[in-house]
């Protein structure tokens, strides 16, 4: 769960760099700043992959280029893994991942534009209720 700790540290490092109103900087919003390699606030199609293979890497333990459902851990009791793994040899390989990373994209990109804003990720990825 190496992301989530970076994800983490970059909130802090934003939040005290940048006073009290970046503090609640959400979830969806450290993603974006992760994977928005050009920094304008905008996911394209390639930052999107580029994220994912990333995940893919650092999630593949064993660099076999398959996601077994140990090394997804929890992932792997959600129907979403099940779901995403075409050939339900129950493991996702590189395509499979690739494949529901274009669908997610093309359901995210509301307008159409072929970027991701942070207002069409808060819709997708709505941050949980306390
Ligand atoms: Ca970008
Ligand atoms: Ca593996
Ligand atoms: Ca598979
Ligand atoms: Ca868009």
């Amino acid at each position: 769960m190496k992301r989530h700790i970076l994800a983490a540290s970059v909130a802090a490092i934003l939040a005290a760099s940048s006073g009290a109103a970046l503090a609640q900087i959400t979830d969806v919003e450290v993603g974006l700043i992760q994977a928005d390699a050009n920094g304008d606030q905008m996911l394209s199609k390639s930052e999107v992959m580029l994220d994912a293979m990333k995940g893919f890497v650092a999630s593949d333990l064993d660099g076999d280029g398959l996601l077994e459902a140990t090394e997804v851990g929890d992932l792997s009791a959600d129907p979403e893994f099940t779901d995403n793994d075409a050939d339900k040899g129950g493991s996702l390989s590189v395509e499979e991942v690739v494949e529901e990373k274009l669908a997610d994209f093309k359901a995210i990109d509301t307008d159409g534009d072929g970027f991701l804003s942070l207002e069409e990720l808060n819709v997708a990825y709505p941050a949980p209720k306390e």
